[in-house]
């Protein structure tokens, strides 16, 4: 039967209609990580902490200002890289996403941080810890890991006192992390009585270390701090064996990975390193996180999963305490956040950092990550 013309104007405006409420509860978080490149399996693993957050939200039911919202993951890779980092944040604002959780890397947190910053959208950084990301003046910038001015002394101090260095070779890949973390540990060594016998710099695709090992070798530390990531910590201790190093080898997060074993090879049993939260067997709802990431993706998450997951919880949060998904509101509920997840109780200063965190010590047996100790801060 054929339809009238008013017939047809009706079913139209219908399909238009029932489109536009159907965007209008579609809400974007973004997350950003490299995906690409060394450490993509870093990036992965928070991509997926984030995205297991995401489904839950909306297999529970997500309901602000009266509307069923859909969160979908607007997930972008910045490969690590400082300017593809900026081109992803002016992407993500183009999205019109509510909120961000990212970037991985202090080197690419921090130029993102203005973009958010001029278009109003809050970012959390699931893992940037170089302290100068938190110290620009941005009222959009947070994160939910411990800052280098606290992993720094936290390693410097551990080594002296637990393992009983007295002298400290240091390495860096060059990056802000890298370097940040270095500078850190190098004040608070001083401090703590360590005598630092050099510094030398690499960088972040570096894949072979021999020559800095060598000279290092002939100065006889007892401990190298190498600040860096696992994809090029994992050889650069591997190598320092092979060349009959002695000395303990030290990191931060970056190394603190559960396949750094795989990169390191038997070496890694000589690595300690330090995360910046707690240790996921001491966290609140770690096991159970563990359990359930394991679950979704069949494999052992590496560090930053659950920080990502929180962070996205953390949004959440800010858009059912504002009752709204505009930007602007989430933005204005952040500093009031006091969110129980799975990382612990988060609540920030009113620089955007972790009011409470804490850096944990472990080491490497048999290629499983072993806790030593945590310093609550
Ligand atoms: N915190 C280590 C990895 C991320 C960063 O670049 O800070």
């Amino acid at each position: 039967m054929a339809l009238h013309h008013k017939e047809i104007a009706v079913a139209v405006a219908a399909i238009a209609c029932s489109f536009a409420v159907h965007a209008e509860d579609v809400v974007r978080i973004g997350h950003v990580a490299p995906l690409t490149g060394a450490i993509a399996h870093l990036g992965k693993d928070s991509e997926n902490g984030a995205r297991l957050a995401i489904e839950e939200i909306n297999a529970q039911g997500l309901m602000i200002g009266g509307k069923r919202i859909t969160v979908q993951l607007d997930a972008q890779d910045d490969a690590g890289d400082p300017r593809t980092a900026t081109q992803v944040a002016q992407k993500l604002v183009d999205d019109k996403v509510a909120g961000v959780v990212g970037h991985l890397n202090s080197g690419t947190s921090i130029p993102a941080s203005r973009i958010y910053k001029d278009a109003g959208i809050v970012e959390i950084s699931q893992a940037a810890t170089n302290p100068a990301y938190t110290q620009q003046g941005f009222n959009t910038t947070y994160r939910v890991v411990a800052t280098d001015a606290q992993q720094g002394p936290a390693l410097a101090i551990y080594a002296g006192k637990s393992l009983g260095v007295r002298t400290v070779a240091i390495v860096d890949d060059s990056t802000a992390y890298g370097q940040g973390l270095a500078n850190e540990f190098e004040k608070a060594a001083k401090v703590a009585g360590l005598r630092v016998v050099s510094r030398d710099a690499t960088n972040d695709k570096a894949i072979d270390f021999r020559a800095i090992a060598t000279k290092i070798k002939g100065e006889n530390p007892d401990a190298i701090l190498y600040g860096g990531m696992d994809a090029t910590g994992g050889p650069f201790a591997k190598q320092a064996r092979q060349l009959g190093l002695r000395a303990k080898i030290l990191g931060g997060d970056g190394v603190c990975s559960a396949d750094l074993p795989k990169l390191a090879g038997a070496a890694a049993d000589n690595v300690v390193c330090s995360e910046a939260g707690m240790a996921l067997e001491k966290m609140p709802g770690g096991a159970a996180f563990a359990r359930k990431y394991e679950a979704r993706f069949h494999q052992p998450l590496q560090v930053y999963a659950p920080f990502a997951y929180d962070a996205v919880y953390i949004i959440v949060d800010a858009m059912k305490r504002a009752n709204s998904t505009d930007p602007a509101k989430v933005v204005a509920a952040m500093p009031s956040a006091d969110y129980k997840g799975v990382i612990g109780e988060t609540s920030f200063t009113a620089q955007g950092d972790l009011r409470h965190g804490a850096i944990s010590v472990f080491s490497y047996k048999d290629g499983k990550k072993i806790l030593l100790d945590v310093v609550q801060m």
